[in-house]
């Protein structure tokens, strides 16, 4: 029983690593206009004005193509950097999403967290046992 717990500790921590984001496209604009992510996080772009829009980056990147209203467009952030972008339809409209630290500079990957998060998630049950069984032993001093 106790080994499924932490089994699926560990799931619930790598699942979550990954954030998502959202980026409303507005009145012609793009909120927020700056979007700070780390690589790895999503990025969802929903187009709630009545008129088409598209996500397209300004160097080669992404290209969301036309979204009618109400559609949605997920990019996935996969490597650091600052990604300007703008709509291809209204080419004033225009933002940014940066990956990771700006002072970073290039690729300061990410810890893995495969291996040392599964090792912290096994160790901190193993404190709480010890920590309740210290307890345990306190109170039966005590009585
Ligand atoms: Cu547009």
């Amino acid at each position: 029983m106790r080994f499924s717990t932490v089994t699926i500790l560990a799931a619930v921590l790598a699942a979550v690593s990954a954030a998502q984001f959202t980026v409303d496209i507005k009145n012609f604009s793009f909120v927020p206009a700056t979007l700070n992510v780390q690589p790895g996080d999503n990025v969802t772009w929903t187009n709630s004005d009545a008129v088409a829009h598209t996500v397209t980056t300004d160097a080669a990147g992404f290209d969301s193509g036309s979204l009618a209203q109400g559609k949605t467009y997920t990019h996935t952030f996969a490597a650091a950097g600052t990604y300007a972008y703008h709509c291809s339809i209204h080419p004033t409209m225009k933002a940014n999403v940066v990956s990771g630290t700006p002072t970073s500079g290039t690729g300061a990957a990410p810890s893995p967290s495969g291996k040392p998060s599964s090792g912290s998630a096994l160790s901190a049950p193993a404190k709480v046992i010890m920590a309740v069984g210290a307890g345990a032993v306190a109170l039966t001093q005590l009585l």
